[in-house]
C-alpha cells in the first residue's frame, strides 16, 4: 500500500527567552535560530525544516512577543502574526522556571482570534530547572484554564521530550505534498544567517543597550571557486557613542568580534571565509519607518 506524504506548518510563539530558537534547533538536530540568554535575540520569522520519511514540518521561529515601544518591535510583531496564517499547528512554549497563569491570558486575549482557528500545543519548556512536582502543578492549572490540544512538558536545552513532541505534531498534520525539497533545511538564503551569526557574536560581546541597536547588512557576499569566500558585513548603530563602544580601543574589540563570528560562520557553512567588517551611523534606525520597511522587503539583511 502507498503511503501517502504529510506536510504542514508549525508557528513557534511564546515570550522573549522562553526557548523557542532552542526549541525549533532541537527538533531540526542543527542550530539554525541564533540563541542568546538575552531577550528579543530573533527579530525575523525563520523557517527551518524537517524532513523525514513521509514528513515534512515547516516551523517558523518567531520574536518573542512584546508590547512594541519602538517601530523595530511593530515589524517584530507582525513576523508573529504573518506566521499564523501558514500554520497548520501553533505552538506556545511558556518558560516552566518563570510560569504565569496571567501572562497565558495575555497571550490568548492578544491572538484571540488567530489561535482559535488552529490546532494549539502547550509547551512547557526548561523542565530541567523545576522538580516534577512543580511540572505537574503547571499542567494542571494549564488544563484547568486554557484550551489546548496537547501539553507537553520538555527541556529543549538538554533534548529531552522533544521527540515526542515532533511525533505529536506529526499526528495533526495533513495529507499534503512537501513544499521544500528533501534535503533543504532553510528558506532564507545563506547571507541571512551570516547576518545572524554577527549579530549573535554581537549580543554575546556586548552588553546594556549594545545588543539592541546594532543591525548587521551583508554589503557584499562572493562565494570563489577558489579561495575563500568574501563577506562584507556593516554594523549599523544608533549613535557615535555606540560606534565607540563596538570598535573599542584601537579596533581591539571589533577585532575579536570578527574572529568570533567568522569561526562560526565557517562552521555552517563548512569552508573557509574572508570576513571584512564596518560600523556606519543611522541615527535612530529602530523608528526609522524607511529603513525598516526597506530592510524587511528586501530579506537579505537581518532584522
Ligand atoms: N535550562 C534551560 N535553558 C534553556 C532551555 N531552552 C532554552 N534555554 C535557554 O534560554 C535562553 C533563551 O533561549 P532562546 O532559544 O534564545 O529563547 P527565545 O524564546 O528564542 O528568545 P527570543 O528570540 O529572544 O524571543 C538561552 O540562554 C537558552 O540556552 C531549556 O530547556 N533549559
Ligand atoms: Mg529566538
Amino acid at each position: 500500500m502507498k503511503m501517502n506524504k504529510k506536510a504542514g506548518f508549525t508557528a513557534i510563539i511564546g515570550k522573549p527567552n522562553a526557548g523557542k530558537s532552542t526549541l525549533v534547533n532541537s527538533m531540526l538536530g542543527q542550530s539554525l535560530s541564533i540563541v542568546t540568554p538575552k531577550p528579543q535575540t530573533t527579530r525575523n520569522k525563520i523557517f527551518g525544516i524537517y524532513t523525514k520519511d513521509d514528513v515534512q514540518i515547516v516551523f517558523a521561529d518567531t520574536p518573542g512577543i512584546l508590547d512594541p515601544k519602538y517601530k523595530l518591535q511593530v515589524y517584530m510583531k507582525k513576523e508573529i502574526e504573518s506566521s499564523f496564517i501558514e500554520a497548520d499547528v501553533v505552538i506556545l512554549v511558556v518558560d516552566g522556571a518563570s510560569y504565569s497563569r496571567d501572562y497565558l491570558q495575555e497571550v490568548f486575549d492578544t491572538y484571540k482570534t488567530q489561535l482559535e482557528n488552529h490546532k494549539l500545543f502547550c509547551v512547557i519548556n526548561k523542565i530541567d530547572l523545576i522538580t516534577n512536582e512543580v511540572v505537574l502543578h503547571i499542567i494542571s492549572d494549564i488544563s484547568t484554564n486554557f484550551k489546548f490540544d496537547e501539553i507537553i512538558p520538555l527541556s529543549a536545552y538538554k533534548n529531552f521530550n522533544v521527540a515526542e513532541l515532533v511525533e505529536l505534531i506529526k499526528k495533526y498534520l495533513p495529507e499534503h505534498e512537501f513544499y521544500y525539497d528533501e534535503e533543504i533545511i532553510a528558506s532564507q538564503p545563506e547571507r541571512f544567517f551570516v547576518a545572524e551569526l554577527i549579530r549573535e557574536t554581537v549580543l554575546m560581546m556586548y552588553s546594556e543597550e549594545i545588543p539592541f541597536s546594532v543591525f548587521v547588512d551583508i554589503d557584499d557576499y562572493k562565494e570563489r571557486e577558489r579561495g575563500k569566500d568574501f563577506i562584507r558585513a556593516s554594523l549599523i548603530v544608533e549613535k557615535d557613542s555606540q560606534k565607540k563602544i563596538i570598535i573599542g580601543s584601537k579596533g581591539s574589540k571589533i577585532k575579536r568580534l570578527g574572529e568570533h563570528a567568522r569561526k562560526k560562520i565557517e562552521d555552517f557553512l563548512g569552508k573557509s571565509v574572508f570576513l571584512e567588517l564596518f560600523v556606519k551611523v543611522r541615527k535612530n534606525w529602530k523608528n526609522d519607518e524607511d529603513f525598516l520597511k526597506h530592510k524587511f522587503k528586501s530579506g537579505t539583511s537581518t532584522l
